[in-house]
């Protein structure tokens, strides 16, 4: 079966990323339209060789189409999806426009492909940080039984599009030539050689968004309200794949060997943890790799003489791929393999 496909917010960091996915992952395509804002229409993109150019997205685009990918943003998917989604479209939306809208699925096809529906076409796909974890958290929860969360994220500049990936490029860049480094426009203070702890804005119980939407996200898509998740989530001066130190306390006890064991059988994740001799994911090697890295997997040491029911590790994944445009063709695929499409 091949597919009408469009994409929405198709210039921008992650629609791009969309684009290539669709071209490695060979979807079945028909036909593609990439969509986009005003600012962008008749820029040419290539979809297999063949330039497209960008065309307006408007509140009818939808009609013939049977799948839509959009990122371009909360606002513009608040506007749109719905007409899509009553044109008949899937639509699977990057944004944090649906994701805690109770009658929109929250998507990570290795969790909760069950929360897919025929009927349910607009679909929500989680924001990066909460994904990634979540892949790794989901094999540990249904063998023990995870109770509480403690992370800290490493989240790289490219979770905050093309503007913040050419934030940090413009700043090395005069550093490295000894000039003036340029005033922070996307980041609230100078993201090279500095780390700034706060992503998105701040809420009322003194967590940020970000923050919030690891521990309300998590809670939807693993389907267990009873997970406690308290995030401190990190912008670091690197270009791609966010980094995520976890603790966790489970029900059952759970030992770093059977952590290995369950997460070495986990599709989309692959183990990296050999310590003794250097090997632990990274950012830079995760870069392009359709797959979350979990490793430097220990019992907590703060825990073990008394209970031995709390680990801690480390999980890398690349935030515009799995974090992304990976899990949204993920969600396409999946839809497909159930016949639901
Ligand atoms: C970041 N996680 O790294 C954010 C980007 O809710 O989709 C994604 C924001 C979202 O800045």
């Amino acid at each position: 079966k091949k597919l009408k496909v469009a994409v929405a917010g198709a210039t921008g960091a992650v629609g791009l990323e969309i684009i290539k996915m669709l071209e490695n992952r060979n979807f079945p395509v028909e036909s593609i339209k990439f969509l986009a804002t005003e600012r962008s229409v008749g820029k040419k993109l290539i979809y297999k060789g063949k330039e497209v150019s960008v065309e307006l997205l408007k509140k009818n685009s939808g009609k013939g189409i049977n799948i839509a990918l959009f990122s371009a943003g909360a606002t513009v998917s608040k506007e749109f999806a719905p007409c899509f989604a009553s044109d008949g479209c899937f639509v699977i939306d990057n944004s944090s426009a649906w994701r805690m809208n109770k009658e929109i699925p929250l998507v990570v096809p290795e969790v909760n492909p069950h929360d897919l529906k025929k009927e349910k076409k607009l679909i929500a796909n989680p924001n990066c940080s909460t994904i990634q974890m979540v892949v790794a958290l989901k094999p540990l929860h249904n063998f023990a039984k995870i109770k509480r969360v403690i992370v800290s994220t490493y989240q790289a500049v490219s979770g905050a599009g093309q503007k913040g990936i050419n934030e940090l490029k413009e700043q090395t860049k005069a550093w490295a030539k000894g000039e003036i480094i340029p005033e922070a426009n996307k980041f609230q203070y100078q993201i090279a050689f500095n780390l700034i702890p706060q992503i998105d804005v701040f809420t009322e119980n003194g967590y940020t968004k970000e923050e919030m939407k690891m521990t309300n996200e998590t809670k939807k898509i693993i389907g267990d309200n009873s997970i406690e998740v308290s995030a401190t989530c990190v912008r670091v001066p690197v270009f791609r794949s966010h980094s995520e130190s976890v603790w966790i306390e489970t029900e059952k006890p759970l030992s770093p060997g059977q952590a290995k064991e369950l997460l070495s059988k986990t599709d989309g994740i692959q183990l990296l943890d050999d310590p003794e001799n250097k090997k632990y994911p990274m950012p830079l090697f995760a870069e392009n790799m359709q797959i979350t890295y979990v490793g430097r997997i220990r019992s907590d040491i703060s825990t073990i003489s008394t209970k031995n029911n709390a680990l801690t590790f480390w999980i890398v994944s690349d935030n515009l791929l799995k974090g992304a445009a990976l899990n949204a063709v993920q969600i396409a695929e999946t839809l497909l393999k159930k016949e639901l499409l």
